[in-house]
This record gives C-alpha cells, sequence and structure tokens, in this order.
C-alpha cells in the first residue's frame, strides 16, 4: 500500500457525545460492515460496553475508501479511561473532535483536545448530533471556533445517527490529514500501543508501524526486555483479525507475538526486528498514576490464579496497577491501583467474569503517606498523632451560568480552594485545588444533580499536601477490622463516625448472637450500633407443615450464605465494602 494513501485518525470527546456511533455510521458508508449485520456502537465490543453503554477500550479498525485505506481509532471518553486515548493518539497523525451540539464543549472535550495538542496532532473539529431538537448548532460552533481559535468555516457538522454530513468528513479526513511519515525501506520499526493476551497464541501486540515492516515468520524483538519471538501471524484489524502479507510503513495492525511471558511486553515499547542497536526507541508513554486503590481477595480460591489473571488482564489493561499484600481477614491478596472508581468497577467485573473469579474487594482509598509517630504520653494513645498527607488535584468544572451558585456551594463543602473563573460562550469554567478523597466517590453524582445533568468535570493529580487527617478503626463485636479503617479530616470524625456505623448496621445481617458495632479514634468510641440477635430458625415462622415452602426458605437462606465472608465471628457479605461508598 502506497503510504501517500494512508490515513491514521482517532476520535476523541467527552463521554456520550457519539464517538462510536460515528464510528458506525463510518463502517457503514466505507462497506466494512454490511447493513445487515450492523447493530449500534458496533466497536463496542465486551459485553460490559454494551451494558453500561459507554466506551472502555480504545479499539481501532481499518477501513477502504475511495483509493484510501482509514485507520480509525475510537476511544473511550470517560475520564477514567483517558489513558486509552492517550495511547491511541500517539498511533495517529489526526483528531476528529467531536461535539456534541446539545451539550457544547464538556471538561473532557478539553482534556482529550490538550492530550491531542500535545502530541502536535492535526484536529478536525465536528459538531455532533445537529438531528437532535435541541441541538444549538452555531453556538456549538462558536464555542469551539474560539477555543481552537479558528475560522467557524472550518468546522464540520454531523448527524452520527442519520449519517448526515459523514460522508464530507471522511472526505475532509483525507483531505486534511497528513499521510504518515516513515520510511518503507530500512529497519523495521513498531510501536506498541495495546495488547492482549490469547490463551491459544500467546500475546498479541496491537502495533504502528513507524519505519520498515514486518512479515509473517519475521524475527521480532521487544527493545525493552531484549527478548526475540517470531511474528506467527500480522494483519490488521477489520472487526476481526484479517491475516496479510506484511504490514509496513504508518500502517497500524497486529503482530501475533507468540510471548507467554507477559513481562517482556509491554504497551509502549517498541518492536524491532534483530539489530536494535541501529534503531532508536519511540519515546514510551508517560505511566498514569493510579488515583484509588483498593484490595482484591479471590474468594476460596488460589491467590496465585488471582496473579496470574491479573497479569493477563494487565496486559489489556496497563494502566492497571497491583502488588501482593496479606490480610488477616482475608489471606493472600493484592493492592490494586486504578484509575478511577469506574475503572475499579470494571476490572472487578473483567476477572469475575474473563477469569471466572469471585472477589472480594476491599473500601477504595486514596493513597495517603503517612508518617508514623510514637504515642509520647498515655493519653496521647486517644489521639491519633500520625502524620498525613494527602494527593490534591487540579479540578475543572464546567457549568451553564444558571447554576453557578449550587455548583460553587458543592465544592465549598468539600474543602476545595477556588483558582480561577473563565468563559466558553455563556458557560463558566471553575478551577478549584481539592484533595482527590472529596471528590473519587460521589462528588461526580452530585456535581450533576445540582447542574440538572449540565456540569461536567476533569480533575488531574498536582501534589501532595500536609491534612489534619485521623485514623478511625471500626470495631465489629469488639474486634478491629483494619479493612474498614479510614483516613477522615479531624472536624467531621463525631459525624462520620456516627453515619458509618448507622451504614453498617443496614448492610450486615443479623448473626446468631448479638453484635456490637463500633467507630473508635484510637481507643475512645466516637459512635456505636448494635445488631441484635437472629432468631435461630428461619422457618420457626411458617405455621402448618408447607415442606415446600420450607424448603424454598431454607435454600434461600443457603444461597444468601454463599455470597457471606467470615470476618472473625461474624459473616458479611462480599459487596459490603463497596456498598459502604454508596450512600
Ligand atoms: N440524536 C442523536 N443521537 C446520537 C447521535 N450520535 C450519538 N447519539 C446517541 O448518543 C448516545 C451516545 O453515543 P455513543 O456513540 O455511545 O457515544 P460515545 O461518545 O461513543 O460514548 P463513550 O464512548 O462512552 O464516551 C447514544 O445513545 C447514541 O445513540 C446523533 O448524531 N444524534
Ligand atoms: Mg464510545
Amino acid at each position: 500500500m502506497n503510504q501517500e494513501n494512508i490515513r491514521n485518525f482517532c476520535i476523541i470527546s467527552h463521554v456520550d457525545h457519539g464517538k462510536s456511533t460515528l464510528a458506525d455510521r463510518m463502517l457503514e458508508i466505507t462497506g466494512t460492515v454490511d447493513k445487515a449485520r450492523m447493530h449500534p456502537q458496533m466497536l463496542d465490543t465486551m459485553d460490559l460496553e454494551r451494558e453500561k453503554g459507554i466506551t472502555i477500550k480504545l479499539q481501532p479498525v481499518t477501513m477502504n475508501y475511495r483509493e484510501y485505506i482509514l485507520n480509525l481509532i475510537d476511544t473511550p471518553g470517560h475520564v477514567d479511561f483517558s489513558y486509552e486515548v492517550s495511547r491511541s493518539l500517539k498511533a495517529v497523525e489526526g483528531a476528529v473532535l467531536l461535539v456534541d451540539a446539545s451539550k457544547g464543549i464538556q471538561a473532557q472535550t478539553l482534556a482529550n483536545l490538550h492530550i491531542a495538542e500535545g502530541n502536535h496532532l492535526t484536529i478536525i473539529p465536528v459538531v455532533n448530533k445537529i438531528d437532535l431538537p435541541g441541538a444549538k448548532i452555531s453556538e456549538t460552533k462558536g464555542e469551539i471556533a474560539k477555543l481552537l481559535n479558528i475560522n467557524q468555516s472550518e468546522i464540520l457538522q454531523v448527524s452520527a445517527k442519520t449519517g448526515e454530513g459523514v460522508e464530507n468528513l471522511l472526505n475532509e479526513i483525507i483531505n486534511r490529514l497528513p499521510a504518515p511519515k516513515g520510511e518503507r525501506v530500512g529497519d523495521f520499526k513498531a510501536l506498541i500501543f495495546d495488547s492482549l493476551y490469547d490463551e491459544y497464541r500467546g500475546a498479541i501486540a496491537y502495533t504502528r508501524v513507524i519505519d520498515g515492516e514486518v512479515k509473517k515468520g519475521d524475527k521480532i524483538k521487544f527493545f525493552s526486555s531484549d527478548k526475540s519471538d517470531v511474528a506467527s501471524e500480522v494483519g490488521r484489524f477489520r472487526l476481526k483479525y484479517e491475516p496479510s502479507e506484511n504490514l509496513g510503513a504508518g500502517e497500524i495492525g497486529y503482530i501475533v507475538t507468540g510471548e507467554r511471558e507477559l513481562k517482556n511486553i509491554k504497551v509502549g515499547d517498541t518492536i524491532c526486528q534483530d539489530s536494535p542497536e541501529r534503531v532508536s526507541p519511540i519515546p514510551g508513554f508517560k505511566i498514569p498514576k493510579p488515583f484509588v486503590y483498593a484490595s482484591f481477595y479471590c474468594q476460596g480460591g488460589d491467590p496465585q490464579l488471582l496473579r496470574k489473571s491479573l497479569e493477563k488482564l494487565s496486559l489489556n489493561d496497563s494502566s492497571l496497577n497491583f502488588m501482593p499484600e496479606s490480610s488477616k481477614s482475608f489471606g493472600q491478596g493484592f493492592r490494586c491501583g486504578f484509575l478511577g472508581l469506574l475503572h475499579l468497577e470494571i476490572v472487578k467485573e473483567r476477572l469475575e467474569r474473563e477469569y471466572n473469579l469471585s472477589l472480594i474487594v476491599t473500601q477504595p482509598q486514596v493513597a495517603y503517606k503517612i508518617q508514623k509517630s510514637k504515642p509520647v504520653c498515655r493519653q496521647a494513645r486517644f489521639r491519633d498523632q500520625n502524620e498525613y498527607e494527602e494527593p490534591w488535584v487540579k479540578l475543572e468544572i464546567i457549568t451553564p451560568s444558571q447554576y453557578l451558585g449550587p455548583v460553587m456551594e458543592l465544592a465549598q463543602s468539600r474543602r476545595a480552594i477556588y483558582k480561577n473563573t473563565s468563559y466558553i460562550g455563556d458557560r463558566i469554567i471553575l478551577e478549584y485545588e481539592i484533595p482527590l478523597a472529596e471528590i473519587i466517590v460521589d462528588f461526580y453524582d452530585k456535581l450533576k444533580s445540582v447542574s440538572s445533568g449540565y456540569a461536567s468535570q476533569n480533575y488531574e493529580l498536582i501534589e501532595y499536601r500536609k491534612s489534619d487527617l485521623v485514623k478511625m478503626d471500626v470495631l465489629i463485636a469488639g474486634q478491629k477490622i483494619e479493612e474498614f479503617s479510614r483516613n477522615i479530616p479531624r472536624p467531621r470524625i463525631q459525624q462520620e463516625g456516627k453515619n458509618l456505623v448507622r451504614r453498617l448496621k443496614e448492610l450486615i445481617p443479623r448473626q446468631m448472637f448479638e453484635v456490637s458495632l463500633q467507630a473508635a479514634l484510637g481507643g475512645k468510641i466516637l459512635a456505636r450500633e448494635d445488631i441484635s440477635a437472629m432468631k435461630k430458625d428461619v422457618t420457626a415462622k411458617l405455621y402448618g407443615g408447607d415442606v415446600t415452602r420450607k424448603n424454598k426458605l431454607l435454600k434461600k437462606q443457603a444461597a444468601g450464605k454463599k455470597k457471606m465472608k467470615q470476618l472473625g465471628k461474624i459473616a458479611i457479605p462480599d459487596d459490603v465494602f463497596i456498598k459502604m461508598l454508596q450512600r
């Protein structure tokens, strides 16, 4: 394939602005998919993506159009998966920046645009959903023109739903984006921008070829691990793996590497052929720092199985981070780092579905830095003398001006420090600095509810700062359960203690004996609730001898028990930790 006829691009936007739907229309117009086989958001191939209606993984696809090859990468919009966006953007020359005409520019529109600009990509601004009755086309164009400092006439408009304007967009992609650079003759060099573990074929590298070409049977070498393998198959993404003779400079495709030692293959690494000394490696990706941590334990299973599954999954999710850990209550497990709570939920679901595990996940927390100090006197035992540092983030909120009051009130109730205000059109961009712990759980839901769904947010880590935090312990039936401990700003400790034991009381079922629930600071009890003992026989209340009903009830009780975990004497449901977060 002549390099001049290749165009590589991503579609980026805020969540839900229609990227995957636009990709559908492109697949249709280019004849990549038969209309009869077409279904909405064709590139959202994971069950989880379809159930949740969001894209989680980047997804490349190769299309033929006119005399051109178009390599498209659909990206997720949710902030927890922005690492997928930044990797995708390294593999292409241009980005279609999509903006929903009924919503205008939102927080991830800006965040993703900044990543694209940082990669010096050509941006094609496009207004989507022009078919909607509520579409504010010219307003949105005005916002984009101001943001990109361009003329409104350069902004395209489409309806990804009806297909209007999409053919024109394809032609503009060909006109406006440069063809990929690189030398077809010469040493082979390619970037791994994603990967996948295949039980039968080993690791499959998703690559962008920079120079040279690779053929089936060629020897390949991973730059960082210096490990050699043979490319047992190369090919293109055509909604399935389509083998080809070769992959050359400027192309996007896959290489079946056969590698089973998973530490040898790294996303961001450079693949070359025999002589790495002749090739300069491509600058790798900046590995994202996890925002939240939680511990994963295998329910009644082998921790080694969990380790292998985490390794395999992390090939396909390189923002997942894990290290071994052990707990008195749960045994061997892993402390895992995530980019947000949705990321955590998705990883848990994927491990359970794709690797058939049953997991216990402890309460997610941000990573605190703690300087331990010894108590100096007896009284000090009742205080927490440790010094805490916690991560702070820069928070950007975009809101229509009429919700400014409640949005600011919300931020201020969470220890936020106001920094700046700016405007896009008649909407306001508020900038704050705020402790990460204040926003990871329910801030976004609250923000949506105080702004009737119109405000959006984005955040990035800035630094660790000293905080007046104390560690609150939780005692169940007099036994300290480390997994429930949490760090809390000192002024809020009484209230949080009360809330916590009340919530635990709702979530922990009655036991055969009375159970006390206590929140404590050092040795001092802050709050207490009791769960009264259960009646011994659950069927006692069934009069007469209806055996089927009685059996049914006992069965139900038994099934309920399976999802319980023994914490000392107490049986608690597995999902208590996650439920504790849902207020
Ligand atoms: N009316 C209308 N609805 C659209 C259009 N484009 C997308 N939608 C709808 O918008 C919703 C989100 O579409 P997606 O294509 O999943 O959005 P996305 O940007 O891929 O979402 P994420 O990948 O999760 O960020 C779906 O309900 C689509 O049917 C459009 O042009 N017009
Ligand atoms: Mg999508």
